[in-house]
């Protein structure tokens, strides 16, 4: 796995290194953006986009990747780049500007390299969560046709030998068999965790206890440390929850970009801390954290994080401001 690490690494740097001028620097990023992009919760497109997207994310999965040795899909190169730096970028001060970036990345390659003309979808499970009428299995996100597809299968999925990659076996229920990225349909080759095996989407769908409750009391967090700390509590913070809820590999903080449900509850995850940024005057320059895990240095604005296979290093002061480039987007609620 160290090996797999420093071959995804060298391989990319050798990558970016190839493609880029050298002089196009983060710092090369415009301020101000020409267009800004609203992000929808995924009920709120209309059915022709919701099947446009997934046409999209189907279309990333076919196209080559640009790292072939590690991954086998443009899609993958995503999962791939989160594998690798999982250590570095989660219980970490960056963690929620690397993914803001990444998922980031993620819209405009749907836009770019598939032609997605859509809104970028967030999936907001507290219109789940409140929802007291039915299992979260009846959420339109989980819908055969207009969403990613129904629970796994109980019995469907094996376990690979090596089970030092899934420390939590019992939410590997089984496989994904019906929607767009069912078993027949769709292989993953990343994961779980750091191996690589061929398998199906593998999940587990889990009735959530994430409601607008308790998603206003963690947005009440006075300081970005506090909003930092409480939202990533793997139990009862917004981060895990969301990952708990979809089950399955989804829970993997490795290799859980196997499931495009990642990049919408990201969206979400990302739409609540634009939500706390906005509740303060200084919130677009705070930031705290260590820049490692367990380090005792605090991350600053200035503090540089990398994406490899998928663009150029960028501050995390570059990505406080939706705003600006290089994010230029917004929520619709
Ligand atoms: C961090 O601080 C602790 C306690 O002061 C110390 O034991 C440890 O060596 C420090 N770690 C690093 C990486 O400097
Ligand atoms: C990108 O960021 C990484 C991680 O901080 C750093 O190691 C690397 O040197 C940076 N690359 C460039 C080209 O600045
Ligand atoms: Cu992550």
């Amino acid at each position: 796995m160290v090996l797999l690490s420093v071959a995804v690494a060298s391989m990319c740097y050798f990558l970016l290194v190839m493609a880029l001028p050298s002089a196009l620097t983060s710092t090369s990023y415009k301020r101000r953006c020409s267009k800004i992009y609203v992000h929808k919760e995924w009920r709120d497109l209309t059915v022709k986009d919701r099947l446009a997207y997934i046409k999209a994310v189907k279309c990333l999965q076919a196209l080559p990747s640009s790292i072939p040795t590690i991954a086998r899909s443009r899609y993958e190169d995503f999962q791939a780049t989160h594998i690798d730096l999982t250590e570095r970028i989660h219980l970490v001060g960056h963690f929620l500007p690397w993914h803001r970036h990444q998922i980031n990345l993620y819209g405009k390659a749907l836009r770019k390299e598939c032609g997605y003309k859509g809104p970028i979808a967030f999936w907001d499970w507290t219109r789940d969560g409140d929802n007291a009428e039915g299992p979260l299995a009846q959420s339109p996100i989980f819908d055969d046709v207009t969403g990613f597809g129904g629970n796994g299968v109980p019995g469907t999925y094996t376990l690979p030998d090596d089970v030092s990659q899934t420390p939590e076996p019992y939410r590997y229920v089984g496989c994904v068999q019906t929607g767009p990225f069912r078993d027949s349909v769709y292989t993953v080759h990343l994961g779980p965790g750091k191996l690589k095996t061929d398998h199906c989407m593998v999940s587990a769908t889990w009735r959530p206890i994430l409601g607008t409750e308790n998603v206003r009391k963690q947005l009440a967090s006075r300081t970005f440390e506090e909003f930092r700390l409480v939202i990533d509590d793997m139990t009862n913070g917004i981060h895990g929850m969301g990952h708990a809820a979809v089950g399955g590999e989804m829970t993997n903080i490795y290799s859980a970009g196997a499931d495009p449900l990642f990049y919408l509850h990201h969206q979400n995850l990302d739409r609540m801390w634009w939500h706390w940024q906005q509740k303060g005057k200084d919130r677009l320059k705070e930031i705290s954290g260590p820049s490692t895990q367990n380090g005792n240095d605090t991350v600053t604005l200035d503090f540089e994080m990398d994406f490899p296979a998928l663009g150029l290093n960028v501050t995390v002061g570059e990505v406080m401001d939706i705003s600006k480039e290089p994010n230029c987007y917004t929520f619709d609620y």
